[in-house]
């Protein structure tokens, strides 16, 4: 059979177009919404992500505000562009672009965003929240996620779903989203037992293991709807590619992203929704 190959980048432009009609209400309200990105050094996969950061915000019409510093740039000049932005009323989100150079303290970064303008949904205060089940702001990836395979009518509750990866960005907070849709969670990583047995078992499969095309069909349960969060450049080609071997995959599987073009746009209309939400819940 076939499998339905969920196409990330037009249920992003579709949540998009919803963030733009609420930001365009808010704006006749006369409320400007502002995001914060901060760039640090030249990395150029981080270039290009940031590049379409401020792209979706000029398509829903929110304000976008960039700060780019150089790669020598010290923890305390960074922290105090963020303690900057934490207190002007006009910046509704702050997004400090990861990954960091090495010398900088990043949990330290991250810890000084105002939980309130977090949109990443990196703050301690933040992660908790979802934690506990009373989430604020999500990380935009796993949110990402779970908009894809409700929007692509994948059945979440009662299903056993197996997340590959265990990092704070993807793999923790996708495991606990899954959760809170009655999801049955397992978090699968590097050093887990019989890795291809545990995986397939699951009726959803969310790979973000940063592995070029490491799951292969061997660990997926026939009709398994599977999601790949990994964004790597093939060794030879040049080309992007995610954890999973499509090709391979696709026959075995009932529902499965493509990369680029599943998870990726995905990744920044939450961004744009996560910043939306913000700016209206400090007007309150
Ligand atoms: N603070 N840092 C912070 N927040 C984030 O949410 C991110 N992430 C990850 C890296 N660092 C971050 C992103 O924005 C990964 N990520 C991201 C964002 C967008 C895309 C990929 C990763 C994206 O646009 N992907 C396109 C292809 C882009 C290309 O051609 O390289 C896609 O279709 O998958």
């Amino acid at each position: 059979m076939e499998p339905t190959i969920i196409d990330g980048k037009a249920i992003a432009a579709q949540i998009k177009e919803e963030v733009r009609l609420e930001v365009e209400k808010e704006r006749a309200a006369g409320r400007e919404v502002t995001l914060a990105v901060i760039l640090v050094g030249d990395d150029p996969a981080s270039a290009v992500y940031v590049r379409n950061k401020k792209k979706a915000c000029e398509t829903v019409g929110i304000r976008s505000l960039s700060l780019e510093l150089p790669a020598d740039t010290d923890t305390e000049t960074l922290l105090s562009h963020v303690r900057e932005l934490n207190d002007r009323k006009d910046v509704d989100g702050i997004l400090v672009q990861l990954p960091l150079p090495a010398q900088i303290d990043e949990q330290k970064v991250l810890r000084a965003i105002d939980p309130m303008k977090d949109v990443d949904g990196f703050h301690p205060v933040n992660v908790g929240l979802l934690a506990i089940g009373e989430p604020q702001v999500v990380s935009c990836t796993p949110a990402g996620v779970i908009e894809l395979l409700v929007r692509s009518g994948v059945e979440i509750a009662g299903k056993e779903a197996v997340v590959v990866g265990r990092s704070n960005i993807v793999g923790k907070p996708m495991a606990h989203l899954l959760l809170q849709r009655n999801a049955t969670v397992t978090i699968a990583h590097s050093r887990t037992k019989d890795l291809k047995e545990v995986v397939k078992r699951a009726d959803i499969v969310v790979a973000a293991v940063g592995k070029p095309r490491m799951i292969t069909s061997e660990y997926i349960k026939e009709g398994a709807a599977v999601i790949d969060v990994g964004i790597n450049r093939d060794a030879e080609t040049g080309k992007l590619c995610g954890d999973v071997d499509f090709d391979d995959v696709a026959p075995v599987c009932s529902a499965i992203t493509p990369v680029p073009g599943g998870v990726g746009p995905m990744t920044i209309a939450m961004l744009m929704k996560n910043c939306l939400e913000l700016s209206r819940i400090r007007q309150r």
